[in-house]
């Protein structure tokens, strides 16, 4: 049985009082993580406040991105080990937001999620299509292509551990939501990748969210499918009242 976990991804929003306020109006109403995983992803400068009003409840916060490298000369970059050494337990890597803006690549990817386990944080590894990939009839070649390169070098039990969102670009932030059927079908190719990868015994643990669009009103949709696990989520993450009606529609 998969534990679910819901997945807060804020994005480029929030100042510090705000995201400190969020922490204080969600923190004692969360469920028991018996139940489901409750994630914030902040952006970084919000970390440490975030750490400190969660601490002591069941919610758990995550990165939303760091670099392959624990120290030295890279500007602006975040260390893992400082994330891990702050008490972060995820790590969002691999956002179609950073492979597209941000240049990365499935190789810094890999690297990225080689760090993040070596700091004894987990992953919340990417991958999702474009419309015209969608449209070409593409889209189980490419998300099998992401995970592959994706996920090199990683052994069975990391990839158990880790989590893997799907997430269509086409239906980032557009309202427009993969429907629950679609959504099924492609985190059952992911699971099916990771069969034929690492085997079913860790196809069978890993844990894949599907991500766009998802707000209270068809979360439980999402839910009820075999191959859905949870769901990363933006817009609805924002406001206290959305992302605990997002948790409550797990439960
Ligand atoms: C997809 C998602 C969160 P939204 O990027 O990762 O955002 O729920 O706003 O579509």
């Amino acid at each position: 049985m998969r534990k679910p976990i819901i997945a807060g991804n804020w994005k480029m929003n929030k100042t510090a009082s705000e995201a400190k306020a969020f922490a204080e109006a969600v923190k004692n109403n969360i469920p028991s993580n018996t139940q489901v995983d409750s994630v914030i992803g902040s952006p970084a400068l919000f970390l440490q406040e975030l750490m400190a009003s969660s601490k002591g409840t069941e919610l758990k916060i995550a990165a939303q991105n760091c670099y392959s490298e624990n120290a030295g000369a890279f500007t602006g970059e975040t260390s893992p080990a400082a994330l891990a050494d702050l008490g972060v337990q995820y790590v969002i890597i691999g956002h179609s937001e950073r492979r597209e803006y941000f240049h990365e690549s499935d190789a810094d990817i890999n690297k990225k999620a080689h760090a993040i386990f070596a700091n004894g944080m987990t992953p919340i590894f990417c991958c999702g299509e474009t419309l015209e990939t969608y449209e070409a009839g593409q889209t189980a070649e490419w998300i099998e292509n992401q995970i592959t390169a994706g996920l090199v070098g990683l052994s069975n039990e990391q990839v158990a551990s880790m989590v893997i969102a799907y997430e269509p670009i086409w239906a980032i932030g557009t309202g427009k939501s993969a429907d629950a059927t679609i959504a099924d079908e492609i985190c059952g190719v992911v699971r099916n990748t990771v069969a034929k990868l690492y085997g079913k015994e860790v196809s069978d643990r890993v844990r894949i969210q599907y991500g766009g669009s998802v707000k209270p009103e068809n979360i439980a949709e999402y839910m009820a499918k075999e191959n859905v696990d949870g769901a990363l989520v933006g817009g609805a993450s924002l406001e206290p009242a959305s992302f605990l009606a997002l948790l409550e529609g797990v439960k």
